[in-house]
């Protein structure tokens, strides 16, 4: 079976355009591949959290995995910064990488808004952390959004760098981009995607709203001029609203065009609340239902299946590189 490996950083509530970006293609990758779902925590540090929030934080994303059905039997579920291997294989990337290739990363050109000199070694280092990630599990596959292929081909070319200068080590991984509905837009700013991140949290449908909150938040969803209810890229915001209305319901587009001929706004957006409610209602349930104990296990011992996988590809690059003291030692006894 072929390897694939994603992750969601505990930046933020999870929303709304994490599942349908991210969970809901993994409950399909599960039939297909031999995943590896993680919580990116580290990569969260690239930007300041509040420690006590971004430790329930950690939790809550990793609850959320289980509460949509992704399977702990299928799947290996684990925290970044339960595996070490992950920092230290960046470390040992660190030192392939050259400072022009992370120069030219367009993210943290868009990150780095305080300017290059107050900005995080971290922010900056990131793509190569995200590289150590794909490339300790010796990943065929990894979905992502338009925003990463640039860090994916980064990817691709340390680990063939480093097969070519020091032997085969990493298997060389490809980006996969997901079809429909890739990028949802926030509901009060349809230029903007959904982001957990987002100073306003009406744009943002959360996965663990409340039901009169949904209700609220689709209310005041944003709208293009005009009253027509189409699938139309001239009017993001309508569209915006239509795709997760398809996402929800599995109708298709001329059906729903059809259903709105002669509905009007406020419909849609009653439609939606109340299709997004009984959406979520079974996985706040069972989110609620997970005991700590439950999650702990499930989270221990992906850790433990994970750093098999993980330590083996890292003690490969050490010895690769000629540091592995210890590991020579204890052969040689
Ligand atoms: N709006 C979105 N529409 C579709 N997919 C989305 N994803 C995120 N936002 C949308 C997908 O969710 C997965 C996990 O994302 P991430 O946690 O790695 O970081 P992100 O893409 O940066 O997500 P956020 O919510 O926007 O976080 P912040 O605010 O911290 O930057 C990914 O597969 C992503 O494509």
């Amino acid at each position: 079976m072929r390897r694939l490996l994603s992750g969601v950083k505990p930046t933020g509530p999870i929303h709304l355009g994490n599942y349908i970006g991210a969970l809901r293609n993994w409950l399909q990758f599960q039939l297909d591949y031999e995943n590896f779902f993680f919580v990116a925590d580290l990569h969260a540090l690239t930007v300041r959290q509040d420690p006590k929030v971004l430790a329930e934080r950690i939790r809550e994303i990793a609850r959320m995995f289980l509460a949509v059905g992704i399977d702990p039997q299928k799947s290996v579920i684990f925290v970044q910064s339960d595996v070490p291997e992950h920092s230290e294989l960046t470390w040992l990337l660190n030192c392939v990488t050259r400072m022009g290739e992370l120069e030219r990363m367009t993210q943290f050109k868009d990150k780095a808004r305080e300017g290059r000199e107050r900005a995080g070694v971290g922010l900056f280092d990131y793509p190569v952390l995200m590289a150590a990630d794909v490339l300790l599990y010796q990943t065929d596959v990894v979905p992502v959004g338009e925003d990463q292929k640039q860090h994916m081909e980064l990817t691709r070319d340390l680990a063939i760098r480093f097969n070519r200068d020091y032997g085969e080590t990493f298997r060389v991984p490809e980006p996969f981009i997901p079809e429909v509905g890739a990028r949802l837009m926030s509901l009060s700013n349809a230029s903007k995607k959904m982001s957990k991140s987002d100073d306003d949290p009406q744009g943002c449908i959360e996965l663990l709203d409340a039901p009169d909150a949904i209700t609220r938040k689709f209310k005041r969803a944003v709208t293009d001029s005009g009253t027509e209810i189409r699938f139309d890229p001239s009017r993001p915001a309508i569209t915006n609203l239509l795709v997760i209305y398809q996402l929800l319901t599995n109708q298709t587009r001329e059906e729903i065009e059809t259903h709105f001929s002669t509905r009007g706004y406020a419909q849609l957006k009653n439609e939606l609340a109340e299709r997004m409610i009984e959406f979520l209602k079974p996985v706040q349930e069972r989110f609620n239902s997970i005991t700590d104990a439950e999650l702990d296990t499930v989270l221990d011992e992906g850790c433990a299946r994970a750093r098999v996988v993980a330590s083996q590809t890292l003690g490969e690059a050490r010895r690769r590189l000629g540091v592995e003291r210890k590991a020579m030692r204890s052969m040689s006894q």
